[in-house]
């Protein structure tokens, strides 16, 4: 038999172990405690290994886990590259259409501006055009009035006889285009003013009258209480208010001149060098003979 403490062997008689004094069991009792002691080993194998293998496991599933992560996380660090390059390409794009923007914006202002230089020129244009068609307007006065002349000269022409034809054509000659305004500057004659119908009876003809402008059915025109003849020989104005604008250096400049009124219905009168008046020549056939008396006057 062996000993449970000290494992020697020792007599099965006895009651302790002679070497050590431990009680000796009975053998069933060893047994029991032997498969007690064998079966607390293998729990402990048991635990051990079921330990074992549930940290084996655990770590299978955290290697696991962790292979996921990585798969997951290369796939968000894959995604996220995508997105980054797409961030790269919309940005190009972006700066792409600010360029063209730019661009487009340049070429806006560039139409802008070539459009206020053809609202200019149109502009332009415009004030052109009217210029143009005012100045066509008084072109076209000037030869209705040249026309008229002309019709007039002829009627003048008509009237005189054959004899008188150079004398026409000496006075149409010499006679020169004078305005109403310089008109006034030289002094009136007493001569033949009121040869022919006088209408009104105030010593003035009625052709007279057109030529002064004064109104033939009226003695006063202006209605100041003197006649329009005595206001004329005094050097006052018949139809309005004052005196005349007389200019004797005017007269003297004109005188011995046959002058035509370009603003009434081309009259002619003579300015005498002799008392720098002016002699009313009137119609052609009266111009003839103004001028014949004229020098008969001047040869006396
Ligand atoms: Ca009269
Ligand atoms: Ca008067």
């Amino acid at each position: 038999m062996v000993c449970f403490n000290c494992k020697s062997q020792i007599p099965d008689n006895v009651t302790s172990c002679p070497n050590c004094g431990a009680p000796v069991m009975y053998q069933t009792q060893v047994k029991k405690e032997v498969k007690l002691r064998r079966w607390q080993r293998w729990m402990l194998y048991a635990v051990i290994a079921v330990v074992f293998i549930g940290m084996t496991a655990y770590a299978v599933k955290i290697y696991l886990d962790n292979a996921a992560l990585m798969t997951r996380v290369a796939a968000v660090t894959q995604n996220l590259e995508t997105a980054r390059q797409e961030l790269d390409t919309t940005k190009k794009t972006l700066s792409d259409s600010q360029g063209q923007l730019s661009q487009s914006k340049s070429e806006i202002s560039q139409y802008q501006g070539q459009i206020s230089d053809a609202q200019n020129q149109i502009t332009q244009l415009t004030e052109g055009q009217k210029a143009l068609t005012q100045k066509t307007e008084e072109y076209q006065k000037t030869i209705n009035t040249q026309a008229q002349s002309l019709q007039g000269y002829q009627q003048f022409r008509n009237d005189l006889g054959v004899d008188n034809a150079n004398v026409f054509n000496t006075l149409v000659q010499l006679g020169i285009g004078t305005s109403n305004k310089d008109f006034y500057k030289i002094k009136i004659a007493d001569y033949n003013l009121g040869n022919g119908t006088d209408t009104d009876k105030d010593g003035l003809s009625d052709t007279v009258e057109a030529a002064l402008g004064t109104n033939p059915a009226k003695a006063d025109t202006n209605g100041n209480g003197y006649n329009d003849k005595m206001e004329i020989l005094a050097g006052y104005n018949p139809v309005g208010t004052g005196k005349s604008p007389l200019d004797e250096n005017f007269a003297r400049a004109n005188s011995g001149k046959i002058l035509i009124q370009i603003d009434g219905k081309k009259e002619a009168w003579y300015v005498n060098p002799k008392d720098l008046k002016r002699y009313y020549l009137g119609r052609p056939g009266d111009a003839v003979k103004a001028l014949q008396a004229l020098q008969n006057i001047s040869a006396q």
